[in-house]
């Protein structure tokens, strides 16, 4: 679906966790519909683009990969400038990539280093529910709601491999980021309009490497 004069706001969200929580598939399955049953470990940093529609407003979500390897961990600071949104990433199964979040969050605040760092918008995925048909969790569903409330984050469960929540998560993401957007001082984040002439099904995926 396209708005009337067939412009997309750029949102420019990033994937944070552990390595092998699922980041590069959960991407992989939302821009492209499809994911690599294969662990091949991220070395830099990719982007996948997707259209979606949020009320009157056609969004282009920017998703950007990082490796969760700390020593792949070498992207600098710059490479967060105009943030909108970040996504954590932990495995229902893995305690460590759940207990991490809190880390992965402090050290993006410290890269990006908003203005309000407390309106910054965070998302954090639950992903691989599918895993042992949920026999294998060890991280529940409500210790992590109450973690995320403490913190002033939504919570989702995915599977990046049945593309289980995967459009309510991201859905959530663009809307989050389109808040933030908003009530942001500085305007650095909202990068103009550009205009597009792609319908949302025609959605693809751009990569480019990082220095
Ligand atoms: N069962 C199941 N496997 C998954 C799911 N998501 C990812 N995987 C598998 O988990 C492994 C790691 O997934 P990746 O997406 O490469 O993990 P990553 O977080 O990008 O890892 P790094 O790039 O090293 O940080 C791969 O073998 C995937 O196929 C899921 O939802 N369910
Ligand atoms: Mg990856």
């Amino acid at each position: 679906m396209m708005n009337s004069n067939s412009e997309a706001a750029l949102i420019k969200v990033f994937v944070q966790g552990d390595n092998g929580v699922g980041k590069t598939s959960l991407i992989n399955q939302y821009v492209n519909k499809r994911i690599n049953s294969r662990y091949i470990l991220t070395i830099g940093a990719d982007y996948a683009s997707r259209k979606l529609q949020i009320d009157d407003k056609l969004v282009c979500l920017q998703i950007w990969d990082t490796p969760g390897h700390e020593s792949c961990q070498s992207l600098g600071k710059g490479f967060y400038k105009g943030a909108d949104c970040c996504v954590l990433v932990y495995d229902v199964s893995v305690m460590k990539s759940f207990e991490s979040l809190k880390t992965w969050h402090l050290d993006f605040l410290q890269q990006l280093d908003p203005a309000e760092p407390e309106a910054f918008p965070f998302i954090v995925v639950g992903n691989k529910v599918d895993v042992d048909r949920g026999q294998s969790r060890v991280v529940t569903e409500e210790s992590a709601r109450e973690w995320c409330k403490w913190n002033g984050m939504l919570h989702f469960e995915t599977s990046a491999k049945y593309d289980i929540n995967l459009d309510e998560a991201f859905f959530c993401v663009a809307q989050e980021a389109i808040k933030f957007a908003a009530v942001k001082s500085d305007q650095d984040s909202v990068r103009g309009w550009e205009s597009e002439s792609e319908s949302e099904s025609e959605s693809g995926s751009e990569s480019e490497q990082s220095e």
